[in-house]
């Protein structure tokens, strides 16, 4: 049994900030863990516009606390989020989100980030294979 806090991740390496500052994510579960899924909790400030694109993992998202602009790119289709709204990435879909107000969320990516990845200029996760241990 693996036991954490995201109090002891802080600071650390899986404690990461865009290089824009409109985003950070503790990422609390990493493939390194070798269960097959990360787990991270994700903050976006408000009134940031944010692009991304999982074209190698799925993703779910549920929103823990915070209002704002869920659009999906690829199929002209935007939602409005709120505390307890869930989005699933089935599709590899280009998003974008735009937080009113602070966006607090927890997401579950399959297969797991590893936690090197690094976005490139399209938001994009390069697949990164890594033994468990
Ligand atoms: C909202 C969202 O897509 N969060 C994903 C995780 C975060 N961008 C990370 O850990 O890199």
């Amino acid at each position: 049994m693996i036991v954490r806090s995201t109090a002891e991740i802080t600071g650390t390496d899986r404690d990461v900030t865009s290089d824009d500052g409109n985003w950070r994510s503790k990422r609390i579960v990493l493939g390194g863990d070798g269960v097959g899924f990360s787990f991270h909790e994700t903050t976006i400030e408000p009134n940031t516009v944010n692009k991304f694109h999982y074209a190698n993992h799925v993703e779910a998202v549920w929103l823990v606390e915070g209002e704002g602009t869920l659009t999906d790119l690829d199929n002209d289709k935007v939602y409005e989020l709120g505390p307890g709204s869930m989005y699933l990435l089935d599709g590899h879909e280009r998003h974008r989100l735009e937080p009113r107000t602070r966006m607090r969320m927890l997401c579950v990516f399959n297969p797991p980030v590893t936690g090197r990845e690094v976005h490139d200029e399209n938001g994009v996760y390069p697949l990164i294979e890594v033994a468990a241990g």
